[in-house]
């Protein structure tokens, strides 16, 4: 069934690793923009595309109550010792309902969009509502951006024969940008560059979410009743 979203939600988690080390959140940021702004995006004197000007943002930093690997903390700049020391809480009934609060502050039906979503942020954030016997409004949908890119070049027959690094964020930012992306692997500075993507292959992506995405409701947690 298409679906016609009024809102878009760009998600980036940070976690204490990756799926296989059976992650729990460590930050969180939602950036939420009415589909009027990804149709007609600002763009500056010289045509350069400008975020929106009217978005909602939710950024958290949580005390995932389970180590980190090195890798992870090394990219992303947490840890254990400081997410304490900075009195962080944990994923709690507070935070899912925080989460559930700013979605449903938004015009729906709502898609999240995230990179790599159906693998990693939309399993993880599952998990982490479900420990808290929370869940997300089933008005909410998903779409999991690496593979919308991904579709839109299958459908132009644009894929190249070697892919390693092609379709990651920062890949497709650069192709795009001409451009590094500024502040990779922090949650926050994930979600805008996943925006300007997105504002970038607005019309493609816009008429791709009608078809792809999937409710909220239909995402397998990536383990259940696992903390710490
Ligand atoms: N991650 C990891 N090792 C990588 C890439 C990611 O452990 N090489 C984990 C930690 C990150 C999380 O996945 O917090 C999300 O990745 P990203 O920062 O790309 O959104
Ligand atoms: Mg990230």
């Amino acid at each position: 069934m298409a679906t016609l979203f009024k809102t878009f939600v760009f998600l980036d988690l940070e976690g204490t690793g990756l799926m296989d080390t059976v992650p729990n959140i460590t930050e969180l940021c939602m950036v939420a923009v009415h589909r009027s702004a990804l149709e007609k995006p600002l763009r500056d004197e010289a045509g350069t595309l400008l975020p929106p000007r009217i978005m909602d943002k939710l950024c958290l930093c949580v005390d995932p109550v389970k180590s980190l690997t090195s890798h992870a903390a090394e990219i992303t700049g947490l840890s254990n010792s400081t997410l304490q020391q900075n009195e962080k809480q944990a994923f709690n009934a507070c935070m899912a309902t925080i989460v559930e609060g700013f979605l449903q502050r938004q015009a729906q039906p709502v898609c999240l969009v995230a990179h790599g979503g159906d693998r990693y942020d939309f399993p993880l954030l599952k998990a982490e509502l479900l420990h808290q016997a929370q869940d997300l409004p089933s008005s909410v949908y998903c779409l999991d951006a690496w593979r919308a890119v991904k579709g839109l070049d299958i459908r132009k027959r644009a894929v190249p024969r070697v892919i390693k690094g092609y379709y990651t964020l920062d890949g497709i930012y650069q192709r795009l940008y001409r451009k590094v992306p500024e502040h990779s692997h922090s949650a926050e500075g994930d979600v805008q560059t996943l925006l300007m993507v997105f504002l970038h292959e607005a019309k493609d992506l816009l008429t791709w979410s009608r078809h792809n995405s999937r409710r909220f409701d239909q995402i397998v947690p990536l383990y259940r009743n696992v903390k710490g």
